[in-house]
């Protein structure tokens, strides 16, 4: 099992976006604890594959965050299944996995699957959208939906997801506490070394995404901010 609850930083790659070599290794050897690998939207097998066998030149962690049955690529050291435990619409629940599980259980090593229990934040974003996530109302809210997560379904790691915009540090503090011995992974919107640090102080992984793509400087520039605490 890959010791994901030792991980304080992580960045998470698109398939679908571009980025050259120069790039992909200054973030591979950034000191960064792991790569996910993950998106909503065109994530196909052939790019995620194609993504994989580049990071694979480096030593750093590599885990799929699976978001498409049609992507399922052999090869990772682990694989994130997220749960969307506040979707709107209830096909997202479970819907997926059984499917997945159908297509591909056979296969399953079942050491190398982590469950992420994921609440989505950001009403905006696409993965809200796509499961029409239900809008979190206020801080003890939040934190009920991390007790779900932590506490009724005993989800090994509580991911609050802010894709696209950064979050409110109250809500990322109330999902901290409900979330109690879960492993709490925040993301979204992080883009200075200050927004690193602050995410990092309450959750237990920081997730950096869309930066890369913008300003690879601000986003290597959130590994140290990290890794010094
Ligand atoms: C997205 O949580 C990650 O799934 C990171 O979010 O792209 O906004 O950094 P950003």
């Amino acid at each position: 099992m890959i010791d994901y609850r030792s991980w304080r930083h992580t960045f998470k790659l698109d398939p679908d976006k571009t980025i050259d070599d120069a790039a992909l290794e200054a973030l591979c050897d950034s000191g960064t604890d792991a790569i996910i690998v993950g998106g909503t939207f065109g994530v196909t097998y052939d790019n995620t594959l194609e993504l994989m066998s580049r990071i694979r030149r480096f030593a750093v962690p590599a885990v799929l965050e699976i978001s498409s049955l049609d992507a399922v690529v052999p090869g990772f050291d682990a694989y994130l299944i997220p749960l969307v435990i506040n979707a709107g619409d209830a096909d997202w629940l479970f819907t997926p996995h059984v499917s997945g599980l159908k297509a591909y259980g056979s296969y399953i090593h079942w050491d190398e699957i982590i469950t992420e229990g994921y609440l989505v934040a950001n009403p905006d974003s696409g993965v809200a959208r796509l499961t029409k996530a239900r809008p979190i109302e206020n801080a003890a809210e939040a934190k009920a939906y991390a007790q779900v997560a932590a506490k009724i379904c005993r989800l090994p790691i509580v991911y609050l997801e802010y894709s696209g915009t950064y979050g409110d540090p109250t809500i990322v503090q109330a999902c901290r506490n409900g979330a109690a011995d879960a492993h709490l992974f925040y993301g979204g919107g992080i883009r200075s070394a200050e927004q690193a640090a602050e995410m990092a102080a309450v959750a237990d992984t920081i997730v950096v995404g869309n930066i890369i793509y913008e300003d690879l400087e601000a986003a290597l520039g959130t590994v140290p901010a990290v890794k010094a605490r």
